[in-house]
């Protein structure tokens, strides 16, 4: 079985560096904003069952959201990512979600991701991120892909979601 993951939020929330640490265990301070979208592979055992997850990593560039959508509209699950760390990074959030809901399949599951938690696990975006997808009954995740905090998690419990 196959499952398509489609990763997207602002510029600089933290998309490329989780899926780099999650396909290679791999870290690096530099930032190269993603041109477009970038594909990776990886296959996962759950339950002695082997799962192929084909993650697209969507660049934050505001102009790419439209186009977005030929990545959405046959996913599994999108991980919406905010950056924790930035007193601003959860604000465009809400109407991204907004945008997303009306567009993804109904069987979709849609996430938030708070990127950068090393940085301090009780920020503003943090706090604005908690009260929003409680109210919204959205699932909300923290991890840090410097310290590799909940990356294998997500990763798992996401899937584990896919198979339903
Ligand atoms: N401290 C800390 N910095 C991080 C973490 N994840 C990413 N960063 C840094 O934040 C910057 C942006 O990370 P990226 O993963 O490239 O951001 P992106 O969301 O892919 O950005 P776009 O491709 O432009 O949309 C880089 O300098 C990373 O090193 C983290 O967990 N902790
Ligand atoms: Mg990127």
């Amino acid at each position: 079985m196959e499952f398509k993951i489609v990763f997207l939020g602002p510029q600089s929330s933290g998309k490329s560096a989780f899926l780099l640490r999650a396909i290679a265990d791999n870290y690096h301070e530099n930032y190269f904003s993603t041109c477009g979208a970038s594909y990776m592979g990886k296959i996962i055992i759950i339950d002695e069952n082997q799962y192929k997850l084909n993650f697209w990593d969507i660049g934050g560039d505001e102009r790419l959201v439209q186009l977005s959508v030929m990545y959405t509209r046959d996913a599994d699950a999108i991980l919406l990512f905010y950056d924790t760390s930035n007193d601003l990074g959860f604000d465009k959030i809400p109407e991204l979600v907004t945008f997303y809901k009306n567009t993804i399949p109904s069987d979709s599951c849609l996430f938030i991701i708070g990127a950068k938690v090393d940085c301090g696990n009780n920020t503003p975006a943090i706090g604005k991120a908690v009260r929003f997808c409680n109210e919204n009954g959205i699932k909300h995740f923290l991890t840090s892909s410097k310290t590799r905090e909940n990356v294998d998690s997500i990763v798992q419990e996401i899937t584990k979601k896919c198979i339903g």
